[in-house]
């Protein structure tokens, strides 16, 4: 039985709210045997503040106060602040509450003070209690794009402001250019298994492979890349995964999520409704692991999170096993 010992570390790559869920669940097994790896495409600059919202969701997540049914900002929050900008005639759009509103001060600040924003991320998480480490994609700036229509709209402008009402012809992701993957990546221990948690793959995981290098440092840990998929039934738990699959015309199923992490995933987790792809995903050279996915507690997550553990074990088994250690789908 070749499963990872006891301190086998696993990295987990996630964004918003879908991710988070299964991030916590895995946090919840591996505590500081976790590193996620977060979007900061969301990122932006608004009331002069620094906002990460996909960083604050996962802090937020694992240190169990994010608001459940939202899954974005905090538990038991007020809105004080939002509602005096309001009377104030100030940009009431993008919904700050008042606990929220220290993070962003506070990260804000600490920009000033010439922190990092992986210091600001650790220092957030330890303040929060979350045992494992999370990671920004990238301390430099990478800005998720929306092209429609000619137009070029900023991330939340599209998510938040126009609630992803307009179509999406093209995403761009601004600065990947120039951006460096987190160099603390570097000092991570040796990782058992990469998890790409169900998060949107085109708005939350592409930003991080757009990273110089990101992909490159996946492939070369040698080790399984398992993918979740986000896609249930031919429709997204949350979010505008399938409106956007659709626009991009991607089929919009756990097959069309397999068929665009091709070449990066060793495996992918399917939820039992969609049982009926599982031949053609592992057409793709792609291993299939059927399961519900659906996570609407606590013990929902932890239990994705250990199947997608128990799967990646096999995994390795089989890679270990190939005399010539090829993946099917990277030859
Ligand atoms: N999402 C919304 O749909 N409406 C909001 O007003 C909103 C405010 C907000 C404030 C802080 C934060 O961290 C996230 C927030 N989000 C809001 C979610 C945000 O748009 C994220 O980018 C999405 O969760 C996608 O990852």
């Amino acid at each position: 039985m070749i499963s990872p010992a006891a301190e086998d570390h696993i990295i987990a790559l996630a964004g918003g709210v879908g991710g988070a869920k299964l991030a916590d669940g895995l946090s919840h097994l591996l505590g500081d045997r976790l590193t996620v790896v977060v979007n900061t495409g969301d990122d932006f600059e608004h009331l002069g503040f620094h906002i990460s919202p996909d960083l604050d969701t996962v802090t937020y997540t694992l240190g169990g106060v994010a608001n459940s049914q939202q899954g974005w900002g905090l538990e038991g929050e007020t809105w004080g602040f939002m509602e005096q900008l309001a009377r104030l005639g100030g940009p009431a759009w993008f919904k700050l509450g008042d606990r929220d509103l220290a993070t962003h001060a506070y990260r804000t600040n600490r920009f000033r003070e010439g922190a990092t924003l992986t210091d600001v991320t650790a220092e957030l998480s330890a303040a929060l209690g979350v045992a494992s480490r999370l990671l920004p994609m990238s301390d430099d700036p990478v800005r998720t794009v929306i092209h429609s229509g000619g137009r070029s709209i900023a991330f939340q402008e599209y998510f938040v402001r126009l609630a992803c009402g307009v179509p999406v012809d093209r995403i761009e992701f601004a600065g990947t250019a120039t951006a460096r993957l987190n160099p603390a990546i570097g000092t991570l221990p040796d990782p058992a298994a990469v998890i790409i948690c169900p998060s949107n793959p085109y708005l939350s995981i592409d930003p991080i492979l757009a990273v110089p290098g990101a992909r490159g440092w996946l492939k070369g840990l040698g080790v399984p890349i398992v993918v979740v998929s986000p896609i249930v039934g031919g429709a997204a738990i949350k979010g505008p995964a399938a409106k956007i699959m659709q626009e991009l015309d991607a089929p919009v199923s756990a097959l069309g999520v397999a068929a665009h992490y091709r070449g990066l995933a060793d495996g992918i987790v399917i939820d039992s409704r969609d049982e009926a792809l599982a031949e053609e995903i592992a057409a793709l050279g792609i291993a299939v692991h059927v399961v519900p996915t659906v996570m609407r507690s606590k013990a929902d997550r932890v239990d994705l999170a250990d199947g997608c553990l128990a799967f990646a074990r096999g995994l390795t088994r089989t890679l270990r096993a190939n005399p010539l250690g090829l993946r099917p789908n990277r030859l």
